[in-house]
Protein backbone atom coordinates (compact mmCIF):
# COMPACT_ATOMS: atom_id res chain seq x y z
CA UNK A 1 0.00 0.00 0.00
CA UNK A 2 1.65 3.05 -0.68
CA UNK A 3 1.10 6.16 1.10
CA UNK A 4 -0.82 9.41 -0.28
CA UNK A 5 1.62 12.67 -0.12
CA UNK A 6 1.53 15.07 2.17
CA UNK A 7 0.99 18.86 1.78
CA UNK A 8 5.10 19.58 1.95
CA UNK A 9 6.04 16.66 0.15
CA UNK A 10 3.30 17.11 -2.34
CA UNK A 11 4.58 21.19 -2.99
CA UNK A 12 8.36 20.33 -2.40
CA UNK A 13 7.40 17.63 -5.49
CA UNK A 14 6.05 20.11 -7.75
CA UNK A 15 8.66 22.44 -6.98
CA UNK A 16 10.68 19.82 -9.63
CA UNK A 17 7.90 19.16 -11.89
CA UNK A 18 7.03 23.04 -13.04
CA UNK A 19 4.94 22.39 -16.14
CA UNK A 20 2.54 19.94 -13.73
CA UNK A 21 -0.56 21.08 -12.00
CA UNK A 22 -1.88 20.09 -8.68
CA UNK A 23 -5.96 19.24 -9.35
CA UNK A 24 -6.78 19.73 -5.65
CA UNK A 25 -10.46 17.66 -6.31
CA UNK A 26 -8.55 15.01 -7.50
CA UNK A 27 -5.21 14.97 -5.55
CA UNK A 28 -3.90 14.60 -8.78
CA UNK A 29 -1.42 16.39 -11.19
CA UNK A 30 -2.23 16.93 -14.56
CA UNK A 31 -0.06 18.33 -17.82
CA UNK A 32 -1.19 19.23 -21.03
CA UNK A 33 1.21 17.95 -24.11
CA UNK A 34 1.20 19.33 -27.65
CA UNK A 35 3.08 17.77 -30.69
CA UNK A 36 3.62 18.90 -34.32
CA UNK A 37 0.52 16.36 -35.54
CA UNK A 38 -1.41 13.25 -34.17
CA UNK A 39 1.39 11.03 -35.55
CA UNK A 40 3.62 12.95 -32.69
CA UNK A 41 0.97 12.41 -30.23
CA UNK A 42 0.15 8.78 -30.73
CA UNK A 43 3.82 8.30 -30.78
CA UNK A 44 4.36 9.77 -27.33
CA UNK A 45 1.46 8.16 -26.06
CA UNK A 46 2.93 4.66 -27.08
CA UNK A 47 6.09 5.26 -25.05
CA UNK A 48 4.23 6.50 -22.24
CA UNK A 49 1.93 3.50 -22.29
CA UNK A 50 4.82 1.48 -22.37
CA UNK A 51 6.36 3.05 -19.50
CA UNK A 52 3.18 2.71 -17.18
CA UNK A 53 3.14 -0.77 -17.77
CA UNK A 54 6.20 -1.53 -16.88
CA UNK A 55 5.58 0.55 -13.95
CA UNK A 56 2.60 -0.66 -13.12
CA UNK A 57 1.41 2.53 -12.60
CA UNK A 58 -1.51 3.97 -15.66
CA UNK A 59 -2.49 7.70 -16.33
CA UNK A 60 -6.01 8.76 -17.23
CA UNK A 61 -5.39 10.55 -20.15
CA UNK A 62 -7.39 12.16 -23.53
CA UNK A 63 -6.04 13.01 -26.74
CA UNK A 64 -7.78 15.34 -29.39
CA UNK A 65 -5.28 15.67 -32.65
CA UNK A 66 -1.72 16.92 -31.48
CA UNK A 67 -2.62 17.23 -27.17
CA UNK A 68 -2.24 15.16 -25.35
CA UNK A 69 -3.56 15.86 -21.72
CA UNK A 70 -2.15 13.88 -18.67
CA UNK A 71 -3.53 12.95 -14.99
CA UNK A 72 -1.77 11.09 -12.73
CA UNK A 73 -3.14 9.89 -9.58
CA UNK A 74 -3.03 7.23 -7.28
CA UNK A 75 -5.95 4.43 -6.86
CA UNK A 76 -3.90 2.37 -4.21
CA UNK A 77 -3.91 5.85 -2.13
CA UNK A 78 -6.51 7.76 -2.83
CA UNK A 79 -4.60 10.77 -4.00
CA UNK A 80 -1.15 12.17 -4.87
CA UNK A 81 1.54 9.77 -4.18
CA UNK A 82 5.51 9.41 -5.17
CA UNK A 83 4.24 7.00 -7.74
CA UNK A 84 2.52 9.83 -9.87
CA UNK A 85 5.66 12.22 -9.14
CA UNK A 86 8.04 9.36 -10.55
CA UNK A 87 5.59 8.68 -13.36
CA UNK A 88 5.64 12.39 -14.02
CA UNK A 89 9.49 12.78 -13.78
CA UNK A 90 9.96 9.17 -16.76
CA UNK A 91 7.06 11.03 -18.87
CA UNK A 92 9.07 14.94 -18.82
CA UNK A 93 12.13 12.35 -19.56
CA UNK A 94 10.60 11.51 -22.97
CA UNK A 95 10.09 15.03 -24.56
N1 LIG B 1 -2.42 3.10 -11.78
N2 LIG B 1 -2.72 5.41 -11.52
C1 LIG B 1 -2.70 4.16 -10.99
N3 LIG B 1 -2.95 4.01 -9.69
C2 LIG B 1 -2.92 2.78 -9.09
O1 LIG B 1 -3.16 2.67 -7.89
C3 LIG B 1 -2.62 1.65 -9.89
C4 LIG B 1 -2.40 1.86 -11.25
N4 LIG B 1 -2.14 0.82 -12.05
C5 LIG B 1 -2.14 -0.54 -11.56
C6 LIG B 1 -2.33 -0.65 -10.11
N5 LIG B 1 -2.57 0.40 -9.33
C7 LIG B 1 -2.23 -2.02 -9.52
O2 LIG B 1 -1.02 -2.15 -8.81
C8 LIG B 1 -3.34 -2.28 -8.49
O3 LIG B 1 -4.54 -2.05 -9.14
C9 LIG B 1 -3.27 -3.71 -8.01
Amino acid sequence: MVARLTDGLREESLAALPDWRWDAERDAITRRFEFRDFNQAFGFMTRVALIAEKADHHPEWSNVWNKVDILLTTHDADGLSTRDIQMAQAIDALL
